[in-house]
């Protein structure tokens, strides 16, 4: 009989071996072999959901557990059971203490369970370790995430994103995934195992893949900076906020596109940006993009720093909360919180309370009020409150604008087409061969207007010039 095999990228050559019976190995043989992974390896598996909790978690409304429901829900996973524990601190080897290990093993058993899928992120050992203890196969929140991430990747970036995530993550677990060959074949005293050798030429191409695929992402992150930098004549604004908060569908709602819209988790993964046209005000570019989660893996948030290009460079973000979920606020932290990680600088941030008419209890919605004064209420589904957060977003971007007078040489061409394409003249004085115009133009251009060998005055104009661009650039980041 012939077995199944797999072909493994080596970057230029391919190397067949037969696929391992041991999920976990078949998994990690796979995502060598198929990079471009569409289908979920967790589906369709009976789980129990686990957890180690601290006294902060106890503080939050939500269930422990529920977040990771809907995660491990999303992935198409059955959920049959879940345990948690509090502790003070996680245990160091196993994340839970030894009993509770036991009892886990227990239920594992009895329920016929086939995963056991973690709320917190575990070492490379202790994935090993519990692995071990329970003899059944683990996933940690951050494989899940990925697992996720990689099933609903469409284009080619955010799949080159994903799949650098997941061998990342997989680097320093490949020795857990081979223990087991050691154990059959290899052993004590026994030199060295399949298993060992195996490791090798699996670290050897993961980490030449890592290097091929960093590579490529570079070039894309370089390409979508350039595009940002194309795009700077506009006002540009992004929505960012956390996983299913209604930022797709305030998006269709704001621009009159057609997003796709989901009450899952992830839906959306790339950046879209769209035309809104702002009333009293004109357009700006209005961009969408991947949600946010308590606890995202570290690499996944590094690698869609290219995806969140486009929130660094906003003019204004606009953070959309689901104003209807009991844990509101944990989640605007958990937001703030990854929006520093990943450099986006958010003190231009407008709050919009999303999903206001799914508010059951009108407390919570007033002790967030109350929280952040300056935050919009809406809903996208029903337009609710939109045409005020046109004002508010209109009356933030007015903001972004200042009135300069502009002296320089009455025969720069390239000048006075410049103003004509991006600033309002209100006022044109000559004298002798120097020109002065008087004109409103958006602040972030004023670094653009100086390289045309001009001399800047006015109120918005900062004293001290040679500060000026990256002033300006900080102000309107
Ligand atoms: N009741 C109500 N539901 C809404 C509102 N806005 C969005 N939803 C629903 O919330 C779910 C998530 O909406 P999306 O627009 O996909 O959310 P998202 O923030 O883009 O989510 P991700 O792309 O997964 O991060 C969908 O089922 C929407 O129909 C709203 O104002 N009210
Ligand atoms: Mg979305």
């Amino acid at each position: 009989m012939v077995s199944p095999t797999s072909e493994v990228y080596t970057g230029n050559s391919t190397h067949r071996r037969p696929l391992d019976t041991n999920p976990r190995i078949r998994k990690a043989q796979q995502l060598l072999a198929e990079p471009k992974r569409e289908q979920l390896k967790v589906s369709n598996q009976r789980a129990i959901l686990a957890g180690v909790f601290d006294s902060d978690d106890r503080d939050r409304s939500e269930h422990p557990l529920e977040e990771l429901r809907g995660l491990v829900e999303t992935a198409g996973v059955e959920v049959v059971g879940e345990m948690t524990q509090m502790r003070h601190t996680p245990h160091p080897a196993t994340l839970m203490g030894s009993g509770k290990l036991e009892e886990l093993k227990l239920l594992v058993e009895s329920l016929d369970a086939q995963l056991v899928v973690f709320d917190n992120n575990l070492s490379p050992s202790q994935g090993r370790n519990i692995e071990k203890a329970l003899d059944t196969v683990i996933v940690d929140r951050s494989e899940l995430i990925l697992d996720i991430f990689a099933s609903r990747a469409r284009t080619h970036d955010s799949k080159l994103q994903v799949e650098l995530a997941q061998l990342l993550y997989f680097r320093p677990r490949l020795k857990r995934l081979w223990t087991h060959l050691e154990r059959i074949e290899g052993g004590v005293g026994a030199g060295r195992g399949p298993g060992e050798k195996q490791l090798e030429t699996d670290r050897r191409l993961v980490d030449r893949r890592i290097a091929d695929l960093k590579r490529r992402l570079k070039a894309v992150e370089k390409h979508r900076g350039r595009m940002v930098a194309q795009r700077s004549e506009h006002m540009t604004v992004s929505l960012v906020g956390y996983t299913n908060a209604g930022k797709s569908t305030l998006l269709n709602a704001l621009t009159g596109s057609d997003e796709y819209v989901a009450d899952q988790l992830f839906a959306t993964l790339d950046t879209r940006t769209r035309r809104w046209t702002v009333p009293a005000w004109g357009d700006v570019l209005l961009s969408d993009t991947v949600g946010f989660v308590h606890n995202l893996p570290h690499h996944l948030v590094a690698s869609f720093r290219s995806t969140l290009e486009e929130a660094r460079h906003a003019d204004l973000l606009l953070h959309v909360v689901d104003s209807s979920h009991p844990d509101a606020e944990h989640q605007i932290e958990t937001v703030n919180n990854v929006l520093d990680e990943i450099g986006v600088e958010h003190s231009n941030t407008l709050l919009v309370f999303n999903k206001c008419d799914a508010v059951e209890d009108r407390s919570l919605l007033d002790v967030l009020r109350l929280q952040h004064e300056s935050a919009v209420a809406v809903s996208a589904a029903t337009g609710e409150g939109i045409d005020r957060l046109a004002s508010v977003v209109g009356g933030l971007l007015g903001n972004g604008y200042v009135d300069v007078r502009v002296e320089a040489h009455a025969g720069n061409g390239r000048l006075i087409h410049f103003l004509a394409e991006h600033a309002e003249v209100t006022a044109t004085e000559y004298e002798e061969s120097q020109a002065f115009y008087d004109c409103r133009i958006a602040r972030r251009l004023l670094p653009k207007l100086e390289e045309f060998d001009v001399a800047l005055t006015g109120p918005g104009v900062l004293p001290e010039a040679e500060t000026l661009s990256s002033d300006i650039l900080a102000d309107s980041a």
